[in-house]
């Protein structure tokens, strides 16, 4: 194992220095509104304010799969929180999630507005609001919030544990990556093993637990996250790789993706979504083309 810097912690930990890395610009020890900022609102029932992670990708995944269904009110606003420049620790985000982090919704569709945050709580809240998506009882119910909340509590080691110091830690730390990488890969083997005997995660159905696991594990083996195909051997995981083939497929899932999405092909990115038709005309490619 290679050294690291010696680091004796002191007594009492102290906010007296960027912690480096990456997100060193938002990271703080505090919660909170930084700055006063109310929130847009749009014209329909949901207003969601969001950026295109996985995180985000798992609520507009839903919503399109909710509106393909035909339940017109699953009609969303969907509104681009940029956690880069700070925009989650305004006081009108931070009044629908104290949490400050995407993504957050607001129901406006009864007579007192109903905020809810953590993209798990979201996703229970339309599959129940709507009647889809989560079945209504009995093992199959129990089978999906299994997974719904395994999700809940794998992906921060995936992402804040091998995602940040494989790609975004300022140094290269062994331990910390080998801990995290074979952790990434347990979780990957769990899902491999549930995916060879059964079509989805939480059986037949296509559920919110797929909703929730896919954008994370779907977009790992996928080669969409961390540059880490190669170093995690993504290609060894092959129920997790048809699973994840099989749902990138469904057109509703690929316009999810595009919702809030502020990177890669111009024509993938929708900034904000306010209609159906944004997708075929507000796309950057079309808003902002290339010089
Ligand atoms: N457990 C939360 C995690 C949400 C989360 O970590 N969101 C990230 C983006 S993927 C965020 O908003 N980060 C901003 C920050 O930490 O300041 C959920 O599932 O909704």
């Amino acid at each position: 194992m290679t050294d690291t810097q010696a680091y004796e912690p002191p007594k009492v930990w102290t906010w007296n220095k960027p912690s480096g890395g990456r997100f060193a610009n938002i990271n703080r020890p505090i919660a909170g509104a930084t700055h006063e900022k109310e929130l847009p609102v749009g014209r329909h029932p949901l207003q969601l304010y969001s950026l295109g992670t996985p995180n985000g990708v798992k609520v507009t995944v839903m919503l399109e799969e909710l509106l393909a269904l035909g339940h017109r009110g699953a009609e969303y606003d969907a509104w681009l929180i940029k956690i880069s420049e700070g925009d989650q620790f305004g006081s009108g985000f931070v009044a629908i999630n104290p949490n400050s982090k995407i993504p957050a919704l607001l129901d406006r569709s009864g007579p007192t507005p109903v905020r809810v945050f953590e993209s798990g709580a979201i996703l229970m809240y339309l599959a129940e609001k709507f009647g889809a998506f989560l079945p209504s009882s009995g093992p199959a119910r129990a089978e999906c919030l299994c997974w719904l909340f395994w999700q809940m509590g794998s992906a921060p080691y995936l992402g804040g544990g091998f995602g940040h110091f494989f790609a975004y830690a300022p140094t290269k730390i062994e331990y910390a990556i080998d801990r995290f990488a074979m952790e990434a890969k347990r979780q990957l083997d769990v899902l491999d093993r549930r995916l060879g005997e059964s079509e989805y995660l939480a059986g037949k159905e296509f559920t919110i637990a797929d909703i929730a696991v896919w954008p994370w594990y779907g977009g790992l083996v996928k080669g969409w996250l961390y540059g880490a195909p190669e170093f995690l051997a993504v290609q060894d995981y092959k129920n997790v790789q048809r699973w994840a083939e099989q749902i990138h497929q469904r057109p509703a899932v690929k316009r999810g993706r595009m919702v809030n999405r502020i990177q890669g092909e111009p024509s993938s990115q929708l900034h904000e979504r306010h209609d159906a038709g944004d997708f075929e005309t507000k796309t950057q490619d079309k808003l902002a083309p290339a010089s």
